[in-house]
């Protein structure tokens, strides 16, 4: 099959109505920090344990296209020793790999942050496709203060997003590009508004200099809300705002924005994304979701580390799954609690 072929067949299972993409990245401090509150300690066994429940969820591929891996877990298998990427795809889901290293300082921007890891992605992409992996996710997250970010902050990372995407395209795995503007902070919807416009626009400035093909990629932004410790904002509100500065700055040739949840709560997100969808219908992408821990939040409070709470833990995450999938179709409604 030929690259442009590869990537858009991995693009049509990918972006799917009613479908959204699992977030299961997390790497190894962040994965400790969610199992902490639930008293287990993170070992590589107790991780595979975990990912292997998530995957064998029954009927997971009714709501759920693609799922973004940890490196380590397309090395681990399911309890009867099936490859936890085989296991993906047997699911009808797409198995794809978190590739960026990590993030740190921006040197000469204070308080913007740099993400790393470009240095040998080719060779990388190559072994992660054979592995099973079909598409890649890097994220750069942008900190709101009064200064940030800056306009070199900006500008860097846009780069690192657009580089990254070139090269996996050049491999035919399919890129998410995640450019994550973060909650925290006590700034309003409109300053958020602003700097996800900012930053969109940088980031597709930055794509179309480095000739990526905006067809064969899918966007993973932040929805347009007020600061964690602002006023909170109805669903109505974070719709509009959203597909306000989304229409300006989103070329119509990006298939799929698959948003993140960035601290939302479950319901929480689930009812912005479905406002999203039923408020402004015939939006020139699918509107879809890639979350992490509005996902996966009650799976981890059902599951405890207990293998015998492994069922009613899958139970959860195919609940939160079905309810994002009929929130992409913009029919979720609070009694489906
Ligand atoms: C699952 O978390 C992902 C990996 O994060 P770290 O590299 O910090 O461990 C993260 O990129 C995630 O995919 C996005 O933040 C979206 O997840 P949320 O939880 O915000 O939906």
């Amino acid at each position: 099959m030929s690259t442009q072929n590869e990537l858009q067949d991995t693009i049509s299972r990918m972006v799917q109505p009613g479908k959204g993409i699992l977030a299961a990245d997390e790497s190894l401090p962040t994965i400790t920090k969610r199992f902490k509150p639930i008293n287990v300690e993170s070992t590589e066994e107790t991780r595979r344990a975990y990912r292997a429940l998530l995957f064998t969820t029954p009927e997971l591929g009714q709501y759920i296209s693609g799922v973004i891996e940890f490196e380590e877990t397309l090395g681990q298998q399911a309890d009867d020793g099936t490859p936890l990427p085989q296991v993906l795809d047997k699911q009808g889901i797409v198995p794809g790999i978190k590739v960026d290293k990590g993030k740190g300082p921006l040197p000469g921007a204070p308080g913007d942050l740099i993400t790393y890891g470009l240095d040998g992605l080719a060779e990388r992409l190559v072994g992660y496709k054979e592995r099973g992996a079909r598409f890649a996710k890097w994220r750069e997250v942008y900190p709101i203060t009064t200064h940030n970010p800056t306009r070199l902050g900006r500008r860097a990372n846009a780069e690192m997003l657009a580089r990254y995407a070139a090269v996996c395209q050049a491999h035919g795995i399919v890129p998410i590009v995640e450019p994550e503007v973060l909650m925290d902070g006590d700034h309003d919807i409109d300053r958020c508004a602003l700097v996800t416009e900012q930053v969109l626009h940088d980031v597709f400035h930055a794509l179309h200099l480095h000739g990526v093909s905006l067809e064969h990629m899918i966007l993973k932004p932040n929805m347009v809300l007020p600061g964690k410790d602002c006023r909170r904002a109805e669903p109505a509100e974070i719709a509009d705002a959203t597909i306000r500065v989304f229409r300006r700055v989103v070329p119509a040739a990006v298939p799929s924005i698959n948003f993140l949840s960035g601290g939302q709560g479950p319901e929480e997100a689930t009812a912005n994304l479905n406002a999203i969808n039923a408020g402004h219908p015939d939006q020139p992408w699918l509107l879809s979701f890639s979350y992490g821990r509005a996902l996966q939040q009650p799976v981890l409070q059902a599951w405890e580390g207990k293998a015998e709470n492994t069922a009613t833990a899958q139970q959860a995450l195919l609940k939160r799954a079905r309810l994002n999938g009929a929130a992409q179709l913009g029919q979720y409604d609070a009694v489906m609690e």
